[in-house]
């Protein structure tokens, strides 16, 4: 019997074969799943967050949010946030993962320019939206998120790779996932966004070298959780101390929001592969990683609950 899905992880999987998945834990687990349609991207494909939670009422527990494919080549993150749904859905030794908190996977904030990897250039970064340049496509989602929007670290020339859009959330994908965000900050306690590569966990601000009044706790919290890896190793630190300033980052909107523990999680390499990592380390990526979701799950009952 085969499944009713072609999700694996053995392989990088285009954007139909990752929500079809989707779709059908929605429809197999009802109880579990939910389907959330969150807006459409510039090129009007849909905008997919999974919910799971086994609360008759969600949205009474302490929320997390995990997101992956802000930048559309970093192939990675949404095969690892695919593997976390897969896990926390399928795998009933991970039931006690949503005892105490909800959890809201988006695999694919940027579905448009993470097609446009898979079909014309395996490079691209960005959304695809057209700007003042008819050259040059799409504006950096990373770059586009409304707190110090503009600041360090953007380009205002539509042709750059960090191009900051004409205004925050021009961008229909950053858009609506700020809205959805929004409309829970009161339950969403902790934000993580994927990226690769690098093995960070990167810690606001990122627009300027400075510290959230209770970056001591994120700081804790990211390294109990990394220290639970086993074949990557990770660092810890600011974003702009350990990489650059870059403003209009999704990680320092959510902490601007009010939510507790923001982070950005560069996934692996270090460099060896880059972008092109093989797809034969998707599954050691994705195990190693998992651990750090209870570590998450139960500092968020403790703090927040
Ligand atoms: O929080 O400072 C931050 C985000 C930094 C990332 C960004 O530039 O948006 C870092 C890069 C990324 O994942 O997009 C790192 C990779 C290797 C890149 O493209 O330079
Ligand atoms: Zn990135």
């Amino acid at each position: 019997k085969t499944a009713p899905y072609n999700m694996t992880w053995t392989s990088y999987h285009r954007l139909s074969d990752i929500y079809g998945y989707m779709n059908y834990l929605a429809v197999t687990y009802p109880s579990l799943v939910s389907l959330i349609d969150i807006g459409m991207s510039y090129e009007k494909r849909p905008l997919h967050v999974l919910r799971i939670s086994n609360s008759s009422s969600p949205g009474t527990k302490p929320a997390i949010w995990i997101d992956g494919g802000i930048h559309a080549r970093e192939w990675i993150a949404p095969a690892v946030a695919s593997y976390f749904i897969q896990q926390l859905v399928e795998v009933p030794a991970n039931a006690k993962l949503l005892t105490n908190v909800d959890w809201y996977i988006m695999p694919v904030m940027n579905p448009d320019g993470y097609e446009y990897s898979f079909v014309t250039d395996r490079l691209w970064r960005k959304t695809r939206s057209l700007t003042s340049s008819s050259n040059c496509r799409g504006v950096d989602p990373n770059r586009n998120f409304g707190y110090e929007w503009g600041g360090l670290g953007t380009s205002t020339d539509p042709c750059s790779e960090i191009y900051k859009g004409t205004k925050a959330f021009s961008e229909p994908e950053t858009n609506a996932t700020s809205n959805f965000i929004l409309g829970k900050a009161n339950h969403i306690k902790l934000y993580l966004t994927l990226h690769s590569y690098g093995q960070y966990a990167l810690i606001p601000w990122g627009y300027n070298v400075s510290y959230p009044p209770d970056y001591n706790d994120m700081f804790a919290l990211a390294n109990k959780t990394v220290s639970k890896f086993v074949k990557y190793q990770f660092s810890v630190g600011n974003s702009a101390d350990l990489l650059y300033a870059a403003a209009g980052g999704s990680d320092d909107w959510a902490k601007s929001v009010g939510i507790k523990y923001s982070y950005t999680f560069e996934l692996a390499d270090t460099g060896k592969y880059g972008f092109i990592l093989p797809a034969s380390q998707i599954l050691p990526v994705s195990q190693d990683f998992f651990p750090a979701l209870d570590v998450f799950a139960t500092e968020v009952a403790i703090c927040c609950g």
